[in-house]
């Protein structure tokens, strides 16, 4: 097989994973979604790529549905079991893959802000930190904008994250920056904010240092951060 062929085969072998994912998550099948990503694992094909471009695009294709009145909140909440299942194998894939061991680089404090229940994004970036070698506390979700400043205080973090999947929630991402700003904290921290309806705009107009689009470039712009420190 020469080069071409090797690619074209390599491409055609995850897009198809991509799409048995996509299909799982829309369907609800729990059974696929993890068979699909034991194939992926077997395969060696790489799973943040099969999050975003599959499983992800499912709850998104199911996220649309829910907006156009397609579907309910409990088919929302049983993708929500399936997607939770997959985040877990994931993030022990991604522990075993021997990251999570290695010397810490820094602290961040992570969570979902008050008033806002989805996780499984936060969840993943989570993962991915410390796979790539940040000590990570996981704030959780729902978490008041004062528990992040009072948190990184405690754990003595270097970095504020914060995730907001609701347009109604975004707000508490600005409370953090005030917050910090009051109390005369705000150079202490460099905060990043992610999550669907946020942008690289909103950031700006809040004043955070960053917003980051999904996990893969939280870690490239904590390591940026890092080495330029
Ligand atoms: Co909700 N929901 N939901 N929901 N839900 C959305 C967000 C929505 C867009 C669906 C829609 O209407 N089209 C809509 C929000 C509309 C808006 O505000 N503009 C919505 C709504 C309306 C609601 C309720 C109000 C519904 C109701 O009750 N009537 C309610 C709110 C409850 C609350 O929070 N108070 C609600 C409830 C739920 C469930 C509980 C059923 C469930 C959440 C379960 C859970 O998380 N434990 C749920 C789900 C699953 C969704 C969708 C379908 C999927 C979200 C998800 O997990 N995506 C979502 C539709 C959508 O997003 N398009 C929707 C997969 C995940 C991997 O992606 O979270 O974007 P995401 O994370 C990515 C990036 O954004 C980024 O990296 C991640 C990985 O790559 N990222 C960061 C995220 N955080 C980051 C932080 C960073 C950096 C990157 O640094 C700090």
């Amino acid at each position: 097989m020469d080069n071409l062929e090797y690619l074209e085969n390599a491409e055609n072998i995850s897009a198809g994973l991509y799409k048995s994912a996509y299909e799982a998550i829309v369907e609800f099948d729990e059974d696929r979604a993890l068979s699909v990503l034991r194939e992926a694992r077997d395969k060696n094909a790489d799973l943040m790529e099969l999050l975003s471009r599959g499983y992800s695009a499912g709850m998104k294709e199911l996220g649309d549905r829910f907006g156009m009145g397609e579907i309910f909140l409990p088919e929302l909440m049983m993708c929500t079991a399936v997607m939770q299942k997959v985040s877990a194998e994931i993030d022990r894939a991604l522990a075993e893959s021997g990251g999570a061991a290695s010397a810490k680089k820094a602290r961040i404090v992570l969570g979902t802000v008050a008033g806002d229940v989805h996780d499984i994004g936060k969840g993943i970036v989570c993962s991915l930190l410390r796979s790539n070698g940040y000590e990570v506390y996981d704030l959780g979700r729902e978490v008041p904008a004062r528990a992040f400043v009072d948190k990184a205080e405690e754990y003595g973090a270097r970095y504020i994250g914060s995730s907001a999947l609701l347009t109604t929630t975004m707000t508490e991402q600005n409370k953090i920056e005030d917050i910090l700003k009051k109390e005369g904290l705000r150079d202490k921290y460099k905060t990043l904010v992610g999550g669907a309806p946020v942008t690289c705009r909103w950031a700006e107009k809040i004043g955070a240092d960053a917003y980051c689009e999904d996990a893969a470039e939280a870690v490239a712009l904590l390591d940026s951060w890092n080495s330029a420190k």
